[in-house]
């Protein structure tokens, strides 16, 4: 077995529960038959998923989107499955309460109360195994003067502090940031700077999360991840594509280009191979396509960025750059961009026991109709679940 193929059969990628659910735009949100109505459900079609790919072995919760009452039988349930539960996201943004901010919210009861909820999640993750604690915020303000811009970063800061000093063992804090959204004039974490200096402030288990989706159009994300990872401050990536916004379109669709320039840093890193820590999730959600074979394909998407990140001529690239040789360096990228890897990953598929083509085998396995059968009644599993 080349090198080549020894990373791309020992790559890693973790889905999202909420992927799974129903999901919509502000406008509606489309229910598609079949969908999940329990975690355990979300579970067994994130199984599915690792399944006919090999390379996706964890499944994301969110919590309370994913709550239950006993978090171990859960993990044993998804062992059961062949998988394990991955990062426990907390949502702070879903309560009456959160109007005005979570963790930055100027009422100290508010903050009380979205401190206890990560520290739930951490509880959380003692039960279920989990590594990672990722972190989203909502929080920010709308209009100049609605509150201090300062305070609140001090705010965020305390919380934080609670959350990261009560990690043990091998857990880790994502950080993650995001531009806009919901709030318009000013976020309390927008982007990676702020991101990372949190992280700094807190110590070595606190690492930034990139969502791929949370930078203004045009951000060079590539220069972000070789910024962290040289600053051994990368621990996480959300990926899903964006025309627009924060758009959650399937990984790799919207930008194929932009996903390999990602990778590349990656695999220049050294940052691929599980063992370094950077957990690959996708996060993105699937309104107007069936959810299991969307799912399937984003993986896909970012194995074929990996692999032709892999192919990139290192050494002719090295001597391109030392000679100054412009054109020849960018000639050297683009081949390996422009290379078919499909046939490759075939065969690293074929050699892991499963099909060569994951959408089609899916197809072929019932799964779809069986799931439509069988999940009738109920509530369906969804954002506002
Ligand atoms: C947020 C953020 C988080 C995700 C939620 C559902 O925009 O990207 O990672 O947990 O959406
Ligand atoms: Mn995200």
């Amino acid at each position: 077995m080349t090198d080549v193929k020894r990373s791309l059969a020992a790559q890693r990628i973790e889905t999202p529960s909420w992927a799974f659910g129903n999901s919509g735009t502000r406008f509606k949100v489309f229910a598609q038959a079949g969908v999940p109505r329990s975690p355990e459900e979300k579970i067994a079609d994130a199984a599915v998923v690792h399944q006919f790919t090999g390379v996706a072995p964890t499944v994301a919760l969110h919590i309370p989107w994913d709550k239950v009452a006993d978090y171990a039988a859960l993990s044993a349930y998804a062992q059961e499955k062949g998988i394990k539960l991955g990062a426990i996201n907390a949502n702070v943004f879903q309560d009456d309460d959160y109007k005005l901010g979570s963790v930055t919210n100027p009422d100290p009861g508010v903050r009380r109360k979205a401190t206890d909820h990560m520290l739930e999640c951490v509880d959380i993750m003692d039960a279920t195994g989990s590594r990672d604690l990722k972190l989203w915020f909502s929080d920010g303000i709308n209009y100049p003067g609605q509150d201090d811009l300062r305070n609140r970063q001090d705010r965020l800061h305390a919380a934080l502090r609670e959350a990261y000093d009560r990690l043990t063992g091998n857990q880790r804090l994502l950080l993650e940031y995001k531009l806009f959204e919901p709030a318009f004039y000013a976020t309390d974490v927008p982007d990676w700077g702020t991101s990372y200096a949190h992280c700094i402030e807190l110590g070595e288990r606190a690492t930034v999360c990139i969502d791929t989706g949370h930078h203004a159009p045009g951000t060079n994300i590539e220069f972000i991840v070789a910024f962290l990872l040289r600053q051994n401050k990368l621990g996480a990536f959300d990926f899903n594509s964006r025309f627009y916004a924060d758009d959650d379109l399937m990984a790799g669709a919207a930008d194929p280009f932009q996903l390999f320039r990602i990778m590349y840093e990656i695999v220049r890193g050294d940052a691929l191979d599980p063992a370094y820590g950077i957990n690959f999730m996708l996060d993105q959600c699937h309104n107007i396509e069936a959810k299991i074979p969307a799912i399937i394909r984003s993986v896909m998407n970012v194995q074929e960025a990996t692999a032709k990140a892999l192919l990139v001529d290192r050494d002719a690239l090295t001597k391109a750059q030392n000679d100054g040789d412009v054109l020849e360096a960018n000639a050297v990228i683009m081949d390996a961009y422009n290379t078919d890897v499909r046939p490759l990953l075939g065969e690293v598929r074929a050699d892991a026991g499963l099909d060569p083509d994951p959408i089609a085998a899916y197809k072929r396995s019932g799964y779809q109709e069986k799931i439509v059968a069988e999940r009738v009644g109920g509530e369906q599993a969804g954002w506002g679940a």
